[in-house]
């Protein structure tokens, strides 16, 4: 697998549309029991252990891509299968039933990128209860739950980025608002709560006001609206953080065709390929977002060394991840991923995911 420059995207398209046609199975049967492909309790041996990844919601450009380099890293660990379940809404309890049925399929690893912290509790420690092991990915379940969270970068620096970032295309001062997912995520509050924590602290922001945060729920159309809604309740807003994929791509699409174009700054976290023609056209200056394959890849590894036994989760366990090298377990059961990049009109064209 190649990271940042990858160009397995035809396999990923493919990938997701099974992603998507194994989340309407399993929704058509209720989220009950499926049998295709799954092992024969929690304690498969080494060779014919079965991974399982529950992104936050499929349909989500970015869930695609993370999902591409789990798929890559599942193979590469050694997993007899892999596949990934999960809900069309990232409503807080979306998942459960997805949960439920891979505990009776006995999956040995289940994967998650959780839409509450605290909804996916009982049915993970079933799960658990059952032998699988549990990796959160992405947005983190309540500590309780999982065995241990990869995270994409570490949290805070994810938080100063943006500010950075919006301070300085505002010329340090004036109204911003923060455009989310859904209100439940655990990493969109950590996020944004470690910015608001840093706007009332440090000087150089004491000229930046905080006026709203609103959650698009990574709809694509309902985070347009609440776009524009923005706009509208706030006429002197000078800028939008949007630390969701789904989130920036429609701000910036709204922004793009209306008066506000060049004149409110957008930034945040988006994809490269989703983001090139707003950075072209001038609607947006500069975003960030870490390498969404190397999160599903690394947390496929953790997922196998956990299976095996090689590690339990305990600070200072190490594991390799494959060609992404050796991990090590910090404090909070958290492994780290990152960093993460900034891109602009000038490095742009150098990322394809
Ligand atoms: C969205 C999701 C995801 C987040 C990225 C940056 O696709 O909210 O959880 O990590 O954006």
């Amino acid at each position: 697998m190649r990271f940042i420059h990858s160009g397995s995207t035809r396999r990923r398209a493919a990938f997701a549309a099974l992603a998507t046609s194994a989340a309407l199975v399993l929704s058509a049967c209720g989220g009950g029991a499926a049998t295709e492909g799954g092992g024969e309790g929690g304690s498969g041996s080494d060779g014919d252990q079965t991974i399982t990844f529950i992104p936050k919601q499929l349909n989500n450009p970015y869930t695609d891509v993370v999902l591409g380099g789990g798929e890559d890293g599942a193979t590469e660990a050694g997993f007899a299968s892999s596949e990934v379940v999960g809900p069309l809404d990232a409503s807080a309890s979306s998942q459960v039933s997805f949960i439920n049925a891979e505990t009776q399929r006995g999956t040995n690893v289940i994967v998650i990128a959780a839409n509450d912290p605290d909804a996916v509790g009982p049915a993970l420690e079933e799960a658990r209860t059952a032998g699988a092991k549990i990796v959160a990915f992405d947005s983190d379940t309540n500590p309780d739950y999982r065995d241990l969270f990869v995270s994409q970068v570490n949290a805070k620096d994810v938080a100063l980025i943006q500010l950075e970032l919006i301070s300085e295309q505002i010329g340090g001062e004036g109204e911003v608002a923060i455009l989310s997912a859904t209100a439940n995520a655990t990493n969109q509050n950590e996020w944004i709560k470690f910015m608001e924590e840093e706007l009332a602290a440090n000087p150089e922001y004491a000229k930046i006001k905080l006026v709203a945060k609103v959650y698009g729920d990574d709809d694509d159309t309902k985070s347009f609206q609440e776009a524009q809604g923005l706009l509208q309740a706030y006429p002197n807003l000078k800028g939008i953080i949007s630390p969701t994929t789904v989130g920036i791509a429609a701000t910036a699409r709204y922004l793009s065709t209306s008066e506000y174009k060049g004149k409110v700054a957008l930034t945040g976290l988006g994809l490269p390929n989703e983001m090139r023609p707003f950075v072209k056209d001038g609607t947006v200056t500069e975003f960030a977002l870490w390498d969404p394959a190397q999160l599903g890849y690394v947390a496929a590894f953790a997922g196998k060394a956990l299976a095996d036994g090689d590690i339990t989760g305990e600070v200072g366990d190490t594991f390799e991840a494959g060609e992404l090298g050796e991990r090590e377990i910090a404090e909070g059961g958290i492994v780290l991923v990152g960093p993460p990049t900034q891109f602009n009109a000038e490095n742009i064209d150098d990322y394809d995911f």
